[in-house]
C-alpha cells in the first residue's frame, strides 16, 4: 500500500513537472521556457535582451520564391544573455517559433518550442549558454522553413552561418529551377536526324516510282 501511495506521488510530482515546462491554451503553446535557470558554464546573466520577433507571409515579399518569413533572419546576443521573447503571428494561419541546439539538461530536446495556432503573441524567456554558436529558428510546420521561415540566432557572433537563410546565405542544394540545354540540344539533333532520313528516304521512294513509271 505504501509502495502505491509512493508511487502515485512520484507520478504527480512528474506530472507537474513536465507541466510546468509547457503552457497551452485555445491560442497557442510555449514549451520549455527558461527565466531562472542559469546554464552550467555561465557565472551570471551577461544581458537582459527583449526581443519582439513577427511571424508571417507579408515578411517573405522580399525574397523571390518565399513565402513565409520572420521578420528579421538574424538576431545576435552575448554569451550567457537572458532572452525575453515576444513573438507575434501576423497570418491567420499556424507558425511556430522554435531553436534548437539548447543544452538539453535545461531545455529537453535541446528545443524551445512556441506556436501560436493563428494571429496573437506568446511571450517566453531563455538563457543562453556562454558559448559562441549559431543556432537555428524556424517553423516546423510542412514547408514552413523550405519556404522561408528559417532564420538564426547567433550567441556571442556565432559560429558561422546555417544554409538557406533567405539574403544572408546559399542553400546547400539550390532548387533546380533552371532550363536544361543539354535536353535541348540532343533533342534537336533527333529531330533534324528524322528530317534528314525522311527527306533522303522520301527522295529515294520518288525516284524509284519514276524510274519504273517510265
Ligand atoms: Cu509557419
Amino acid at each position: 500500500m505504501k509502495k502505491n501511495k509512493f508511487l502515485i506521488a512520484l507520478l504527480f510530482t512528474i506530472s507537474q513537472a513536465s507541466f510546468a515546462m509547457m503552457q497551452m491554451d485555445e491560442k497557442g503553446m510555449v514549451m520549455n521556457a527558461n527565466p531562472h535557470n542559469l546554464p552550467k558554464d555561465c557565472p551570471q546573466i551577461s544581458e537582459t535582451v527583449d526581443l519582439t520577433i513577427h511571424a508571417g507571409h507579408k515578411y517573405a515579399t522580399k525574397f523571390n520564391g518565399k513565402m513565409f518569413a520572420f521578420d528579421q533572419q538574424q538576431w545576435d546576443v552575448k554569451p550567457c544573455a537572458k532572452i525575453n521573447i515576444t513573438f507575434i503571428n501576423d497570418d491567420q494561419i499556424r507558425h511556430q517559433f522554435m531553436i534548437h541546439g539548447l543544452p538539453g539538461y535545461l531545455y529537453p530536446d535541446g528545443m524551445l518550442h512556441l506556436e501560436l495556432y493563428g494571429e496573437g503573441e506568446l511571450h517566453a524567456s531563455l538563457i543562453m549558454p556562454n558559448q559562441k554558436k549559431t543556432y537555428l529558428v524556424h517553423c516546423e510546420l510542412a514547408q514552413h522553413a523550405e519556404k522561408g521561415m528559417k532564420s538564426q540566432l547567433k550567441v556571442g557572433g556565432g559560429d558561422g552561418d546555417l544554409p538557406s537563410i533567405s539574403a544572408i546565405s546559399m542553400p546547400i542544394k539550390a532548387d533546380p529551377y533552371s532550363l536544361d540545354l543539354s535536353v535541348l540540344k540532343l533533342g534537336g539533333i533527333i529531330v533534324l536526324l528524322a528530317f534528314t532520313t525522311v527527306i533522303v528516304v522520301g527522295r529515294w521512294l520518288l525516284s524509284l516510282y519514276f524510274n519504273s513509271s517510265t
